[in-house]
Formats: structure tokens, sequence, C-alpha cells
């Protein structure tokens, strides 16, 4: 055991966001064997699987708007909210995780962008930057030092999440070769990793995770 608490944070690695579902992120799926590898290395004292979990009405979804269509983008107070496709309706088989993940490993599963007017890119806080998940709380508990996040997708959920995790306090790691994002706007990927870069974030890949204790 080290002197380090870290922690695994698998990101919505669901069926919705994989090829064939109604969010896929491309080569989505390539994620699961990758993560089933880093799972398998067993370096992690513990590992948090999160899941996208809206309600049919989240504001998010496009289907909500009239006339708005996916990927455009909403003003709703302060907050500049893209438009999905509806995806991950909570209770659905889309927002299972994808049958081939792993998951017997988790010790906490964390349901995000549950409340209907507010979606939740980050695992940590609400799109409003106030609404806590509660997921500080419990790294702060089981004395979390390092936060290790893979999943999908790169450029929202792992980057928001990332942000946040940086943002509490966290040494924060991104496994670049375990996440795969969507990429709208155009650049959003490189854009995202360049901020992250600049937060203090270390982009790393899974070869470097073999020995870094
Ligand atoms: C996500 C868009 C909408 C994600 C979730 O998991 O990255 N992206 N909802
Ligand atoms: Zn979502």
């Amino acid at each position: 055991m080290s002197v380090y608490r870290d922690v695994l944070i698998v990101t919505d690695v669901q069926k919705d966001f994989c090829p064939g579902g109604p969010l896929a992120v491309k080569d989505g799926n390539a994620v699961v064997p990758v993560i089933n590898k880093i799972l398998k290395m067993e370096q992690f004292d513990r590992v948090v699987g999160t899941q996208d979990w809206h309600p049919r009405d989240q504001v998010s979804f496009a289907s909500n708007n009239a006339e708005k269509y996916p990927f455009e983008q909403i003003v709703i107070g302060e907050i500049t909210q893209t438009l999905w496709p509806d995806h991950c309706v909570a209770g659905t088989d889309g927002a299972k995780f994808h049958p081939d993940l792993n998951t017997d490993m988790f010790d906490l599963i964390i349901r995000k962008g549950t409340n209907p007017s507010v979606d939740s890119y980050s695992a940590f806080l609400e799109n409003d930057k106030k609404m806590k998940t509660g997921l500080d709380g419990y790294l702060n508990s089981v004395g979390a030092d390092r936060v290790y996040l893979c999943g999908l997708a790169t450029d929202y959920c792992v980057y928001y999440s990332a942000m946040d995790a940086a943002g509490f306090g966290f040494k924060t790691y991104v496994i670049i070769d375990a996440c795969r994002g969507i990429d709208v706007p155009k650049g959003n990927i490189d854009r995202c990793i360049a901020e992250m870069k600049k937060k203090g974030i270390e982009i790393i890949t899974t070869e470097k995770l073999k020995d870094r204790r």
C-alpha cells in the first residue's frame, strides 16, 4: 500500500455513448478493454464508476426544447448549455454500463445529471458549478490524494470532472488512451487537453501507470 491514496474514476462507459447509441462517441467502445486492463493492475485504493443518469425531461435534451436541434446551444440563466439527443435516461437499457466493462471492482457508483433543470457533465458539480453530487466528500472521507480519470467523453464528462477534481485540490491525472471524445465543436478535444494541462492536470497513458508507485 502506497502512502498515497489513489482513486480511479471510470467515467460514463455506458451503452448510449458507444457505437449504435444515440450519442455515440467515435470508437467509444475501444476504451472498454483498456479500462479492464487498468482495473486488473489493481493499483488503486478505490474505484468509482459514474453514470450519466437523466430524467426524461432533462433540459439538455434537444427534444425538450421547442424548435431546437442536437448540438445547438441555449442559454439558461447564466449557463450556456449544449443540447443533446436523448441519452442515458435513468433506468433504460442505454443507461447501463457497456456489457463488457468489468464493474466488479467498483467501490462506488455515482449517478449524475439527475436534476431535470440543470445538466451535469462533471461527476463533482452540476453545470451551475454549485450543486454537488457528493463525490468530493467521498474522496475526502477515504483520504484520496490522487485522482485518475478515464472513460467518456474526453471533452465533456472526463474534462469537467478532471477540472473539478483539480479544483477540489486532488492531484489529477487523465489516462488519455483510456478516453474517447465527442469533438463538438471541432477541435474541442485538443482545446480541453490544453486547458487541463494549464490547470496542472497530467495527461498520461496506461503504459505510464505501471511504474508510478
Ligand atoms: C456526456 C454529453 C452529454 C459525457 C454526457 O458523458 O461526456 N456528454 N452528457
Ligand atoms: Zn448527458
